[in-house]
């Protein structure tokens, strides 16, 4: 690089200036935003450099502040770059919240920022100037988020930006990542400041993440190598394409059965893999003498199968202890925390060096197949029919019959309908769901921001009909028609949150709220809306289905809408 390239001049100018320059200069493509009466200096230095001609990010318009949050988690899924996102003062962090619990407790790194209420009464650039600036002030702004971002700050001098920034996305890219939130106040945006000449490309970079400890990978492959039925469990290894590949090595090699969760997080490893054992650890985890629990907070629920008192466990992940869960209590007897690929390539070399005992693992190979045999044939049979048994469209069928048509080059968002079984992912990176801290409103924003990223790309939502009204129906449709981010969407309405009526069901099996005569209290959604209705409102095409026959000719209407006509689609499947 030459000494020009690495430096970054820009003109007298404001702070705002400086702060949108030195964004662009980071990476940060898009600045996803909600505005109010902080925003002047960052609006005026946005247009100002749109004159100019001078790189800044990209300003989107989001009219409700979880799905910019939404956005900025989705692009960075697709990019591995996070981005910023800006909420007026206290009140738009507020609205920001769930979105960053989301973010924080599956690690994606997302500068969060927030105007801060001028702190002067008067005298000075950007002083309080409307009645709300009395009000909006606030002791801790960043209080009510603090537990779920892992540095907060505030831009206190022009000095600092620079370092400020850097250091945000330092700590928000280091393992385990996780969201920051930044708040910037009206008056040092507003400051005057004259020819600047900062670093062209950051010097704070994230730190390479360590390898665990070679000597306790070295006791965990013993485990392994001893164990006669090993299995591991897999949460959120697919977050990198090298974690998929050192999983599917391993596991290949040394016949170690893969379970998942029925809502994979990630595409960990590809559906047609012969160790892909499904999505119920159920099933192996009570007869296990071993079991490596991999990027896994919960691998199985304690309330209905334990491991045997004899079965060794190995926890291995960047965060393998989950640090900041305050409970959780997953024995083990090896922690490996460090990077995951690099850890599963470790443990498979230290296994080779073990030896194997061909015989014993031919005929688990064996014994492995038949079950996958067995699984799979479970999983056809949840979804042979067509119907489901309330008489609409069977939810498992039409998930087989919307990757069937949509493919494995789309990606697929899941806000409750796309159980794994039915969706038999390959590719890295094609499948994501609900974050594991469950804050509903999250699989449209989402879907828009990988959609951005990748404008070319089929990117299909499946929204529960209780997840979509989270999803804010007239806000993400305004923003696929603004910034020509056409989704597909595909909501599977039951008219309720079964999901509350099923941990009902859970506590209370023989109670009122089931035997009773009266619908449930609290768990229906009827009437329900005709969702298909509200994308019209925005220019696009809304498809209704309440029947199966109805299914495949809406999906090949909408899939061509959406990548033909680049029109946002939502299919409202009666289910
Ligand atoms: C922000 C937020 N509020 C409430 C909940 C509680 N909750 C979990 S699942 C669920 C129902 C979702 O309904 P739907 O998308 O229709 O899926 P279903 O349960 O019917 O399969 C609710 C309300 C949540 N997870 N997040």
């Amino acid at each position: 690089m030459t000494a020009a390239k690495k430096k970054l001049s820009l003109p007298p100018g404001t702070v705002a200036d400086t702060y949108l320059a030195l964004l662009a200069s980071r990476g940060v493509d898009y600045l996803f935003a909600n505005a109010g009466t902080d925003f002047p200096s960052i609006i005026e230095g946005l247009a100002k450099a749109r004159a100019a001609g001078r790189p800044v990010p990209t300003p989107l318009t989001v009219p409700h502040e979880n799905a910019a949050v939404a956005m900025a988690y989705g692009y960075y899924l697709a990019t591995g770059r996070p981005q910023a996102v800006m909420v007026h003062v206290g009140v738009g962090t507020a609205n920001a919240v769930a979105m960053m619990i989301n973010a924080s407790r599956e690690n994606i790194p997302i500068l969060l920022t927030a105007g801060r209420t001028p702190i002067a009464e008067g005298g000075v650039p950007g002083a309080r100037s409307r009645t709300i600036h009395w009000a909006q002030e606030s002791f801790d702004q960043a209080a009510m988020l603090r537990e779920y971002t892992k540095w907060d700050y505030e831009l206190r001098h022009e000095s600092d930006v620079e370092t400020v920034i850097d250091r945000a996305l330092q700590v928000a890219c280091t393992e385990p990542m996780g969201p920051v939130y930044l708040t910037l106040p009206r008056e040092v945006l507003a400051r005057e400041v004259t020819a600047r000449t900062l670093s062209a490309a950051t010097r704070l970079p994230p730190a390479a993440p360590p390898v665990p400890n070679p000597s306790a990978v070295a006791e965990a492959a013993e485990l392994l190598s001893a164990a006669q039925r090993p299995v591991i469990v897999a949460g959120t290894v697919g977050r990198t394409e090298a974690g998929v590949a050192a999983l599917a090595s391993l596991a290949g090699r040394f016949a170690l059965p893969i379970v998942q969760s029925l809502l994979p997080r990630y595409m960990n490893l590809a559906a047609d893999h012969p160790m892909h054992m499904g999505y119920d650890a159920n099933r192996f985890i009570a007869a296990a003498d071993a079991i490596l629990v991999v990027d896994c907070d919960v691998p199985w629920t304690p309330d209905e199968q334990e491991p045997g008192e004899d079965c060794r466990v190995i926890h291995l992940g960047t965060d393998a202890i989950y640090e900041r869960y305050p409970v959780r209590g997953f024995k083990g007897d090896v922690v490996l925390k460090g990077d995951t690929a690099l850890g599963l390539v470790q443990l498979e070399k230290a296994m080779a060096e073990n030896g194997v005992d061909e015989e014993a693992q031919n005929h688990r190979r064996e014994r492995l197949a038949a079950e996958r045999a067995e699984i799979a044939a479970k999983w056809d049979g949840m979804a042979a029919s067509e119907t489901s048994p309330e008489g609409g469209v069977n939810p498992a069928w039409a998930t087989r019959l919307i990757y069937r048509l949509c493919g494995p080059d789309a990606t697929y968002v899941n806000e409750y309908p796309f159980f794994g079984p039915h969706l038999p992912a390959t590719r890295p990176g094609s499948q994501f769901s609900v974050p594991p801290a469950g804050g509903l409103g999250w699989g449209l924003g989402t879907a828009l921001g990988m959609k951005l990223a990748e404008p070319d790309r089929l990117v299909v939502a499946g929204i529960g009909d209780g997840s979509y009204f989270f999803n804010n129906p007239p806000v993400c449709p305004f923003v696929g028609q603004a910034y020509d981010l056409p989704l597909l969407v595909v909501i599977f309405n039951n008219r309720r949150w079964n999901a509350v009526r099923m941990a009902t069901l859970a506590l209370y099996p023989d109670g009122e709220a089931v035997r009773g005569n009266e619908a449930m209290p609290l768990t229906y959604l009827t009437p329900s809306p005709a969702f298909e209705k509200m994308v019209e409102a925005s220019g696009g095409l809304g498809l209704r289905v309440e029947t199966p026959d109805q299914l495949e000719p809406a999906l090949r209407q909408a899939i061509a809408a959406v990548t033909d006509d680049r029109r946002q689609t939502v299919i409202n499947i009666l289910t």
